[in-house]
């Protein structure tokens, strides 16, 4: 047989165009994209759409938080991401302070290779007490960590002359700096003022982080990157504050490269006036915004404005949340999406008239593996990984968190009907989702050193 597997008669999106084609798979690689191909495994996707492993670029895992750590470990985050289409990801490095960056890579991937059912990547965090180990960036690079990872905000945060030190190193270097932008001092001295005057309830988080604090986080980092010259990627665009700032600078043909995640395109800021710990677990920083932002974001993702969509997934338990409900600016940050990212932008972007298919793929696939150095990632072509999903543009989800493979106990997208959901999962030629089972063990996926 000339193939391993064929995928048949199926609808092939790519970010380039939609076509009908089988799709011809040797060993690990796309061998063949034609007509009457034939392999010794044969799917039949008639009726289905075709599309590149979705990758997520934004997730944490297992990450230590204050006196939490995330949900989701590296098998069943990873065992989420796969059953909702997703063939990659990427997560974080943090150094220790006493830790050099190799080390703490060493550490971070001694705990996730064995766990992994698809492939990942780690970003390396420079946080205060990596500016006197700048001069490991280039270690850091050429042993796969393609992009830096700068907070402005947290105990990670740096100063406006320590993140021009930053940009400068990662950009010497090669990499892609990679940024959490919020106005620190601003929000922490709201929050403060909030607290001492007993507004500590969830409906304050918001309303203590404003969108303008966002966008001028975002334009101070974007004006010190065009100093330095070098390209940057915000995190977590929540709003059009944001996805303006970034319209401005790639107008003025500046590389600068934004995301946004589900939360900010498919839910509003009313989650957190729910009672008791429902309104505790939407918090997440930057806050989801009132209603009007999804509009704004859909626009910036259809205008190019904004190139990606990823999940920021980092879910803790409803117990957790309540154990520090009592005042917001304790309640452990971060929500769960790392499932339904794909099928949702899918189904809300898609079919909703937001984004068209071509779109869908770009946001998902294709464009987060081209910025973030994962270079056989993300299309289908030949040559490339054979990381494919088979997505039914017509099965009719109600999501529920029994329904979902995370782990927190609690989705925030609960009630939610999405039509469109990914059912045979493809990472490097071999079928890891199918029929609602995990055909993979633990440690399936690999390490992917990335470089630009
Ligand atoms: N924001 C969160 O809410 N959680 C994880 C990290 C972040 O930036
Ligand atoms: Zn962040
Ligand atoms: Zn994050």
């Amino acid at each position: 047989m000339e193939f391993d597997l064929v995928v048949k008669n199926g609808t092939v999106v790519t970010a380039q165009g939609v076509y009908r084609a089988d799709v011809g798979i040797r060993g690990k690689h796309i061998a063949a994209i034609g007509e009457a191909l034939h392999g010794e495994r044969e799917i039949d996707a008639d009726g289905m759409y075709v599309t590149p492993g979705a990758v997520d670029v934004h997730v944490h895992l297992e990450m230590p938080i204050g006196d939490f750590v995330s949900t989701d470990d590296f098998y069943a985050g990873t065992r989420a991401a796969a059953f909702g289409g997703t063939a990659t990801i990427i997560d974080f490095v943090e150094p220790a302070p006493e830790e050099t960056m190799l080390e703490a890579l060493a550490a971070l991937r001694a705990k996730a290779d064995g766990k992994v059912v698809i492939d990942y990547g780690l970003h390396m965090t420079i946080g205060p007490t990596e500016i006197v180990k700048l001069a490991q960036v280039p270690a850091a690079y050429e042993a796969g960590c393609a992009s830096f990872k700068l907070y402005m905000a947290y105990g990670l945060r740096l100063n406006d002359g320590e993140l021009w030190q930053a940009l400068t190193a990662v950009h010497n270097t090669g990499g892609l700096p990679v940024i959490h932008a919020e106005n620190w001092d601003v929000i922490t001295t709201l929050v403060a003022e909030n607290v001492a005057n007993g507004r500590t309830s969830p409906h304050y988080h918001p309303r203590s982080r404003p969108a303008k604090l966002e966008g001028e986080a975002a334009g101070r980092a974007i004006d010190i990157a065009e100093l330095v010259g070098t390209r940057l990627y915000v995190f977590h665009v929540s709003c059009g504050e944001t996805a303006a700032r970034i319209a401005a600078a790639r107008q003025r043909g500046l590389p600068i490269y934004g995301e946004t995640c589900p939360q900010y395109l498919l839910l509003d800021w009313s989650l957190y006036d729910r009672p008791g710990v429902l309104g505790a677990l939407p918090v997440c920083s930057p806050p989801i915004r009132a209603q009007e932002e999804q509009a704004n974001l859909w626009r910036a993702l259809g205008q190019n404005h904004l190139q990606v969509v990823s999940t920021d997934h980092c879910p803790f338990t409803m117990a957790e949340k309540e154990s520090r409900s009592a005042n917001y600016s304790q309640i452990p940050g971060g929500v769960p999406s790392i499932e339904v990212r794909f099928a949702a932008v899918y189904s809300q972007g898609v079919r909703a008239g937001h984004l068209s298919l071509a779109q869908w793929v770009d946001v998902c696939c294709t464009t987060p593996a081209r910025l973030f150095g994962l270079q056989s990632k993300g299309e289908i072509a030949i040559g490339y990984d054979a990381d494919l999903v088979i997505f039914d543009p017509e099965r009719e989800r109600v999501i529920t968190p029994a329904s979902l493979h995370e782990t927190a106990g609690w989705t925030l997208y609960e009630g939610m009907m999405l039509r469109g959901w990914p059912v045979v999962t493809i990472s490097r030629g071999k079928v890891i989702v199918e029929n609602d089972e995990l055909l993979v063990g633990p440690g399936y996926g690999r390490f992917i050193k990335r470089r630009y």
